[in-house]
């Protein structure tokens, strides 16, 4: 158990004393090395992977931390958690964790340990209980299905998660909602050599028992599924743990309500794309002289129309042919009809994911009506650069990018406005803003992301050259430069600068998979094809094209963050120490470029001299007039002359206060949850003495 008297360095980097970058690294450091990984900047918690298991988690630690309430024990996820949860109650306001840092630095975990928190904390009645149960399934689902090894993070999230969790009035979950954003489903068909593909293909392989490979047509062997290997091909997991995560995935698709046939269905589907990636095509000469292909391994193909429910020519004609608009159908040579292979498999994967999101989202959904408030806890992918860095990095760190933009808008730019507009003396704190590199990366007509949607740039060599006309000269893009390495150009991001290759932007970023296959898929006995291929409907007449990929995650991100605009915002800022994922080591250099990057001293600065918390007088009037207690209602006048009567009759120094144009500033956390400790103390006696007038009464 945590206790305050083995505390080490400064919990709160607020009091450090001098403050500068190295003092709060090295206190960083003083903490970590005794396994104290969290640290307060504010009401913001740092948290530093120790990439070991701790003893910091329990049913008891998190009783310790809601009786107690934050800021009164060592800092930790719970009191992060805990706070959301109280001004969830408390106030009746919609939150959301928002849990930062690049890939390794624990967002997964710190975002299951939320999860955690909110599941001990709550009620336990039958009905609770299942949509608890079913909440912390459908984070186990996912991570099988969405999560993979690379040389970073071996639990490394490939798509963006939001939970929302529904609670109704007393405080107990009735609910939620997943958003997914951007599945990295290129693995699904080609590796970086340290990479491993989707969890949920190596599970299946090791945990399924014989009947169901049998059924599902599989050998047990990794090795026989070419989709499956890499030059090195060393997957850290062991065959053992993937044999154990199975039974877990397994009994999370049971849980969460998926009945025999559906899971096997779904893992018919991994069977598929396994099978589907085995297809070996060899050139060959047509009657009329022009290049087309047969499939060399040709039972695998027959053992997929097997599994999909369909007649092999069908599938065979759709895999290795073409049709053209106008009805005529041409061979495919090898080289393209790989291509639309592996489209293929990438397609089904990833449809499979939506599918299985969408299905959970109907599992998970709150039954009962009525008023509800919600906690979102954002887990993305991190910021991440490799060796060497294509369409996916680029998704993922613009993601990044716009929640850094998020961020810093919202706890130093509009911060620091608002203090000018009340007119309270400030030092303006700098900062980096990052906003030229959000606007570089999606400005309307020549962002590098908006190029792509350019219809005349229909090759990666095109959209190169647009990037190259576009971009040139700006400060945070280098492009046609003798330094770089050829087909590409390069972004200085706010956490690093990264080279991004353009082979397979265009293809990547369109949903290219043929009619014809569509139409195939649509036909399958398999019961979800329909559902995944709905294009395929050949009553469907003018299906539009589906948006593409950046588009859709713009689309996607902007609406999360205008929805997390409104809501009381908790921020978990995750390190990484190393990056060779080892405990107890603490890179100083590593640690103080993302403290830099992640502008963690100006977010400090900001605390010693600003505030955590402000309210318009009257509301602050509304709130609290009640904790003085017989003292009111007896003064009149105007809201800024009964807030300061309200306070000189609390026993909190006024230093905490400081009184602008139209609200009441706070200085720190502590202050807030007082007076909300007074205020609930209130309304308990006044609960009290309304039962015992009510007994009078009766
Ligand atoms: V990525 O952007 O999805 O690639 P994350 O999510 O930031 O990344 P993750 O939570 O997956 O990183 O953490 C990486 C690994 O660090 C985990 O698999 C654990 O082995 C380890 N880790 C992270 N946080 C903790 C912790 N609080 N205690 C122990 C941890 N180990
Ligand atoms: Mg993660």
């Amino acid at each position: 158990m945590l206790g305050l008297e083995h505390e080490v360095g400064a919990w709160d980097s607020v009091l450090l004393e001098p403050l500068t970058e190295d003092s709060f690294i090295a206190n960083l450091q003083q903490r970590f090395k005794r396994d104290h990984i969290y640290t307060y900047v504010g009401n913001v918690l740092v948290s530093v992977n120790p990439y070991k298991k701790l003893a910091l988690y329990s049913a008891d630690l998190v009783e310790a931390y809601v009786e107690r309430g934050p800021f009164q024990l060592p800092p930790h996820i719970y009191a992060i958690a805990g706070s959301a949860y109280r001004w969830l109650n408390d106030r009746n306001e919609d939150q959301c964790i928002i849990v930062t840092g690049e890939s390794g630095a624990g967002k997964t975990e710190a975002a299951r340990i939320v999860l955690q928190f909110l599941v001990l904390v709550s009620g336990n009645s039958p009905e609770v209980k299942l949509v608890k149960d079913r909440l912390v399934q459908a984070n186990t689902l996912l991570e099988a299905f969405g999560n993979a090894r690379t040389m970073k993070n071996d639990n490394a999230s490939r798509f963006g998660k939001f939970l929302d969790i529904e609670f109704d009035f007393k405080g107990d979950p009735i609910g939620g909602h997943l958003t997914h954003y951007f599945l990295d489903k290129s693995r699904v068909t080609s590796l970086a050599s340290c990479d491993r593909n989707f969890h949920v293909f190596y599970q299946l392989l090791s945990g399924a028992d014989i009947h169901l490979l049998k059924c599902l047509k599989l050998h047990r062997n990794v090795e026989q599924y070419s989709i499956l290997q890499t030059e090195t091909n060393q997957p850290t997991l062991s065959e053992e743990e993937d044999k154990n995560l199975f039974v877990y995935t397994r009994n999370a698709l049971e849980i969460l309500g998926f009945t025999n046939n559906d899971i096997i269905d779904i893992f018919r589907v991994i069977a598929i794309v396994l099978k589907l990636g085995n297809l070996q095509y060899v050139p060959c000469n047509n009657i009329d002289g022009t290049e087309g292909c047969s499939i060399n391994n040709d039972y695998e193909l027959f053992e997929v129309c097997e599994l999909l429910g369909i007649e092999h020519r069908w599938l065979q004609r759709a895999l290795t042919s073409r049709q053209f608009e106008d009805g005529i159908m041409t061979d495919l040579n090898a080289v393209d009809a790989a291509k639309i292979r592996d489209i293929l498999c990438k397609t089904l994967y990833s449809r499979l994911f939506t599918w299985l999101i969408h299905r959970i989202n109907d599992i998970i959904k709150a039954k009962s009506l009525g008023k509800r408030k919600v906690l979102g806890v954002l887990d993305l992918y991190g910021f991440e650069v490799f060796e060497e860095n294509g369409f996916e990095q680029l998704m993922i760190n613009f993601c990044n990018e716009k929640l850094h933009q998020f961020i810093t808008a919202a706890t130093l730019k509009e911060e620091q406005e608002e203090l000018v507009k009340e007119g309270l003396e400030w030092t303006k704190i700098e900062y980096f803003n990052n906003i030229v590199i959000c606007q570089l990366l999606e400005h309307d007509s020549h962002g590098v992301l908006s190029l792509l949607e350019e219809p005349h740039v229909q090759s990666d060599a095109a959209y190169l050259s647009r990037v190259e006309q576009c971009c040139a000269g700006h400060s945070h893009c280098l492009t046609a430069d003798a330094t770089l390495p050829s087909h590409s150009f390069q972004i200085r991001h706010y956490a690093g600068t990264v080279t991004y290759r353009v082979h397979g932007f265009v293809e990547k970023n369109r949903d290219t998979l043929p009619k014809e296959v569509s139409r195939v898929m649509f036909r399958c006995d398999h019961p979800i094809m329909q559902a995944l291929f709905p294009e395929g409907n050949p009553k469907r007449c003018n299906v539009k094209r589906p948006i593409s990929e950046s588009m859709q995650i713009q689309v996607s991100l902007n609406a999360l963050l205008k929805s997390l605009a409104v809501r009381q915002v908790h921020y978990i800022r995750c390190l990484k120490p190393n990056e060779l994922k080892q405990p107890r080591i603490f890179e100083i250099a590593l640690i103080q470029h993302q403290v830099r990057y992640l502008g963690l001293i100006a977010t400090v600065q900001m605390w010693r001299t600003g505030y955590c918390y402000r309210l318009p007088y009257i509301q602050f009037l509304c709130r609290y007039k009640m904790v003085c207690g017989n003292t009111w209602p007896r003064w009149r006048g105007s809201p800024i002359e009964g807030v300061s009567v309200l306070l000189r009759s609390l026993p909190i120094p006024s230093a905490e206060f400081t009184f602008g144009r139209t609200k009441l500033f706070v200085r720190s956390p502590r202050t807030v949850f007082e007076l909300e400790d007074f205020r609930r103390a209130r309304l308990h006696d006044l609960a009290l003495l309304i039962q015992k007038v009510w007994r009078g009464y009766r």
